[in-house]
């Protein structure tokens, strides 16, 4: 069907469209069936190269020892390496792939936030990350039908099990809660029985809902597993890293980066002081004038 300008669903009319002509419906009907969806070559291998390579680089500076992508053993379970927006110039076209933005913006509607890009850095051995939701830090049970936060990360590394892929429990955005701890494990006799492995590609990108219970396999070989996470929240949720007051000079390009400066909060209503609330009636005036949300 043609969907229209329907006044009932005045956000969500334009995002499906920009999801159907990205060719994402089948995409969109897994995210709403089991709260995950895998977009494969979401990265070309050049960008994969160059993100994998940047961020080994950063976190061997942070360590200040070496890492060693294919034989690993020193650096054992993981470690997140946070704040990487800025420590490359490119790492802001994972955050703006119109692919993997649009689902976000479906899940988080068009004034959502970005809350952090960092990387979980794995080597071998340790339990793995114990599954868990990402509506966390005071949101309480039950959860809402609807995402609060929602998660992009691209696999930098191909994912398997024994190399400490993402898991996932298919399903669980309809449980509403976190797992209790007899519903968290991965591992031998822990290990929850719905718990599944994304095992992709690198350069394919797993999208969830914020309800959705993952976490991720311990690595069973040598070597590193490397991901690029891309963390969203609606506008109202205090992000956890801090882009509002700290983007540097020249890092946003004039007339291109209109959605990333209000993904790093440069339209945030909240937080005035003696001005008063501006912006919000700065953005009532312009969606009466018909101007799409993202451009004011
Ligand atoms: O290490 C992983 O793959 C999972 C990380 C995670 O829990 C997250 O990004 O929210
Ligand atoms: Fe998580």
């Amino acid at each position: 069907m043609e969907i229209g300008k329907w006044s009932a669903t005045p956000d969500l009319n334009d995002i499906y469209r920009d999801i159907r002509e990205l060719g994402l419906e089948s995409n969109l009907a897994e995210l709403e069936a089991f709260g995950f969806t895998v977009v494969e070559d979401a990265l070309s291998d050049e960008q994969v190269q160059h993100f994998r390579g940047r961020i080994l680089e950063i976190a061997e500076e942070r360590k200040g020892s070496k890492l060693d992508l294919e034989n690993e053993t020193e650096h054992v379970e993981t470690e997140f390496i946070p704040f990487l927006l800025y420590k490359d110039k490119r790492f802001k076209e994972s955050v703006t792939n119109p692919k993997t933005l649009a689902l976000i913006t479906y899940l988080l509607g068009k004034h959502c936030i970005l809350s952090s890009l960092g990387c979980h850095l794995k080597g071998p051995g340790g339990k793995g990350l114990l599954l868990h939701s990402d509506t966390s830090n005071g949101i309480p049970d039950p959860f809402s039908p609807y995402s609060h936060v929602a998660n992009c990360n691209y696999a930098l590394t191909d994912y398997t099990e024994a190399n400490g892929a993402l898991a996932m429990v298919p399903g669980s955005h309809r449980h509403f809660r976190q797992p209790t701890q007899y519903e968290r494990g991965l591992d031998g006799n822990e290990r929850y029985e719905h718990v599944i492995p994304v095992e992709v590609k690198a350069g394919s990108a797993v999208i969830w809902h914020g309800n959705t219970w993952h976490g991720s396999f311990p690595r069973k070989n040598p070597g590193l597993r490397i991901n690029l996470s891309n963390y969203f929240c609606r506008e109202y949720i205090q992000p956890q890293e801090n882009y509002r007051y700290t983007v540097p000079e020249g890092f946003l390009e004039p007339g291109q980066d209109d959605r990333l400066a209000r993904l790093l909060g440069a339209d945030l209503a909240y937080g005035w002081t003696d001005e008063g609330p501006l912006k919000y009636f700065k953005r009532r005036e312009q969606a009466a004038a018909g101007i799409p949300s993202w451009q004011y």
